[in-house]
């Protein structure tokens, strides 16, 4: 036998999982300490960006001194680009992955063996959070490629000890045959993707509740309590998040525990999270406020980022099922997918939710926003499910006007389509539609 490179036995929590806040505490001091410094000495940029800003290294003594450093953004990695931010000689980074974003360059980040290393170890306890066991079978959905979320996921199940299908995004028919065919006990997929393989299963006249699959781990973009309700009823499982982006490492920044399914545990002995004002970025905000999500990784190597700006928005809460590691509370979505309608702000999650309190209508739904006339429209695609009659549908897109105008404070238009009208997501879903000329 030879000796793995990991010393926990697979299953086993790793031992900073279970420390106490004061223990992660003293460990974030020191790490970022290391890294504020490690960055400045290593990566001209974060050298420029400290001396503009007036704040070197040694200023940092204890956790709130962070909010003196500047931050980091996208725009940083795509003036940089492709690899100008990073701290070590090219040849030592083994991997590369990119996010094509939606304009503009794609932001490039790369790992080195240590990096890869530990982003297995971190995603690793994502799903043993979330109740995957060594010795399962667990269906790979994420797309594999520059994407971080399929490799990313893999080597997360393999560490784990268990056994994964590496499947990719796409190919629903294959998708099926192999989740029969193979019978795994877990599947890890965005849940707009789920709910795509469960509709296709459905139409076929097959029922996802009588698969073999226990549990989900899902994530990637945004989704609401009642998407959890709603999986969990059509395939008989237990849905769990996944949170994580490329700029900071990919999936496993934080992952969510089956039995109290209330937000993922950020793992805080790799990362120290802040939320701020997104309006008056001076303003760190306090646990439980809403704001910006913002991370300073405390031990890349390859690609260290300091304070980092997601967009994403939600709160900051006390751990629970690991207690030393906060929780992400439930996030809304990101800044930049915030429509403002009419000078009122609404995010698609709010829509989701609002969809899945009316019996009839489906959680397949796209937003269009136009201008006619000067005036900004918001029309709701939905899709009426199957046991709902056109007739039920009509009383449906009333209910939901009446829901939006009341929660939204906004008038729209619904549209309730017939079943299999919409396009169906392969992974990260497209909701908005801004037809708006600009
Ligand atoms: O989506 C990494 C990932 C892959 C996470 C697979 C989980 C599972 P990016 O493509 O860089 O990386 O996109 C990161 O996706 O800033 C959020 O806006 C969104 N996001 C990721 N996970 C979640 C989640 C991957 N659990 C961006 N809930 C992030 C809500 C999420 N949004």
């Amino acid at each position: 036998m030879t000796a793995t490179t990991h010393t926990t036995q697979p299953g086993a929590l790793d031992p900073e999982e279970t420390m106490s806040r004061d223990q992660i505490e003293a460990i974030q001091t020191e790490r970022t300490a290391a890294i504020l410094d490690y960055a400045y000495r290593r990566v001209p940029l974060y050298k420029q960006k400290f001396d503009d800003h007036g704040v070197h290294p040694s200023d940092f003594v204890e956790l709130a001194d962070l909010a003196k450093f500047p931050y980091t953004t996208k725009e940083d990695l795509r003036v940089t680009y492709p690899f100008g931010m990073f701290a070590v000689p090219r040849e030592e980074v083994v991997r590369i992955h990119a996010s094509s974003g939606t304009t503009g360059r794609a932001t490039v980040v790369g790992y080195t063996q240590q990096d890869l290393d530990d982003w297995a170890k971190l995603g690793a306890r994502c799903f043993r959070i979330s109740g995957v066991k060594p010795g399962w079978r667990v269906h790979n959905a994420y797309g594999y490629g520059l994407f971080t979320g399929g490799l990313g996921a893999h080597a997360a199940i393999e560490r784990l000890g268990a056994t994964v299908i590496p499947m990719s995004g796409g190919q629903t028919e294959k998708q099926i045959t192999l989740i029969n065919d193979f019978e795994p006990e877990a599947i890890a997929a965005t849940p707009t993707y789920l709910l795509t393989i469960g509709d296709a299963m459905q139409r076929k006249g097959m029922d996802p509740r009588k698969t073999s699959i226990k549990v989900a781990v899902l994530g990637a973009e945004p989704w609401t309590q009642q998407m959890r309700e709603e999986l969990e009823d059509m395939w008989d499982i237990d849905a769990c998040d996944i949170y994580g982006l490329s700029e900071v490492m990919g999936p496993g920044v934080a992952g969510e525990s089956n039995e109290t399914k209330d937000g993922s545990h950020i793992w805080e002995d790799h990362f120290r999270p802040e939320v701020i004002d997104p309006f008056d970025e001076r303003r760190v905000l306090a646990d439980g406020e809403a704001g910006e999500l913002v991370f300073t990784t405390l031990t890349k190597q390859a690609l260290p980022i300091i304070r980092y700006r997601t967009h994403d928005l939600t709160t900051l809460e006390p751990g629970t099922a690991r207690p030393g590691h906060r929780r992400i509370g439930r996030i809304t979505g990101r800044s930049d997918d915030m429509i403002i309608l009419r000078g009122v702000n609404l995010f698609p999650t709010q829509i989701e939710e609002l969809i899945l309190k009316v019996p009839g209508l489906s959680p397949h739904f796209t937003l269009e926003i136009t201008r006619p006339d000067r005036m900004d429209q918001l029309s709701v695609k939905v899709e009426r499910r199957a046991d709902c009659t056109s007739d039920r549908a009509h009383a449906a897109a009333a209910e939901l006007h009446q829901l939006i105008k009341i929660h939204v404070g906004s008038s729209c238009q619904i549209d309730v389509l017939d079943p299999g009208s919409l396009e169906r997501s392969i992974g990260k879903m497209r909701r908005i539609y801004d037809l708006r000329s600009k």
